[in-house]
């Protein structure tokens, strides 16, 4: 079999046990489309539009819910039923980072009961495993997904080497719920110790800080083009913010629109590259 990199994602969707890693692996592959829209803005009216604007041209939208201002329980309403209007899945971006009692708490409660609604989610590894049980206890019952953050896109990010290695390990253990990283480059085969022979896993990688007109903001964040991050580094989806909307949340759908296509044939471009499909 080829490396996982150079399977499609039909091919891999076949093969996972987790349903939120199967159905984001069978939506891409159905939509044809490798992008994650993250729509971060604080208006419940932009938050929507925005979402129902990218919807034909996204796998999965990523949100940050607790930035919206006028937030009630009727936006995760709105929010499904654009998801099943327009066949994409839901990450919530909320990067736990705390003790089990606490991420099981905060994943599951609270205002925002993200895990009733989120087919995805992520969590910092740096509590160590006892972050992925706690967060399992609530999501593992629901079908969930976590990805880990192996690697961020800013300036002098701390998530290097061994940090990123053991991030991979503590994945290793937690294939049920850990569908993979968030991160900027493939990780099959990191962190194995010399003793350890290579286990046939295929870990989904999602890439922040993809961005065709800009290198970077004012605030480290740093960006790479969608060939870079799916041809060249191997990562399967590109999660592309303000690259699609813009600076101004109240952007022309129109515009919207033209950037949503044109991220999503960049990312598909790459993709078929790397695979060897022609388009
Ligand atoms: O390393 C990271 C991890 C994440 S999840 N770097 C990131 O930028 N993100 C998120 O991706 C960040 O929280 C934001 O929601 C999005 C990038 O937005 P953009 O507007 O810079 O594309």
């Amino acid at each position: 079999m080829a490396s996982v990199a150079m399977q499609t994602y039909a091919q891999r969707a076949a093969k996972q046990t987790n349903p939120a890693a199967r159905a984001l692996l069978e939506t891409i592959e159905r939509k044809r489309t490798n992008l994650c829209v993250s729509v971060d803005v604080t208006k419940q009216a932009d938050f929507l539009r925005i979402i129902d604007t990218v919807g034909p041209y996204i796998c999965l939208v990523k949100t940050h819910v607790d930035v919206i201002e006028d937030f009630d329980s009727s936006v995760i309403d709105r929010l499904q039923e654009l998801s099943a209007k327009h066949d994409f899945l839901i990450f919530e971006d909320r990067k736990f980072a705390d003790i089990g009692n606490t991420v099981a708490l905060q994943y599951s409660s609270g205002v925002y009961k993200i895990a009733s609604w989120s087919h995805i989610t992520n969590a910092h590894p740096v509590p160590g495993p006892s972050i992925i049980s706690g967060l399992s206890s609530v999501g593992v019952p629901l079908g969930r997904g976590l990805l880990l953050l192996a690697e961020m896109s800013t300036k002098g990010s701390l998530a290097t080497g061994s940090y990123t290695e053991e991030a991979v390990r503590m994945a290793r253990a937690n294939r049920d719920f850990v569908i993979g990283f968030i991160a900027q480059h493939r990780m099959d085969g990191v962190g194995l110790r010399e003793d350890e022979s290579s286990p046939d896993e295929d870990f989904l990688v999602l890439t922040p800080g993809v961005g065709l007109d800009a290198k970077g903001d004012a605030m480290g964040q740093q960006y790479r083009t969608p060939r870079e991050v799916v041809l060249e580094s191997g990562c399967d989806v590109i999660i592309v913010g303000r690259g699609v909307y813009g600076k101004d949340n109240a952007a022309d759908p129109d515009a919207v629109r033209v950037q949503a296509e044109r991220y999503r044939a960049e990312g598909w471009k790459a993709y078929q590259e790397r695979v060897g499909i022609s388009a």
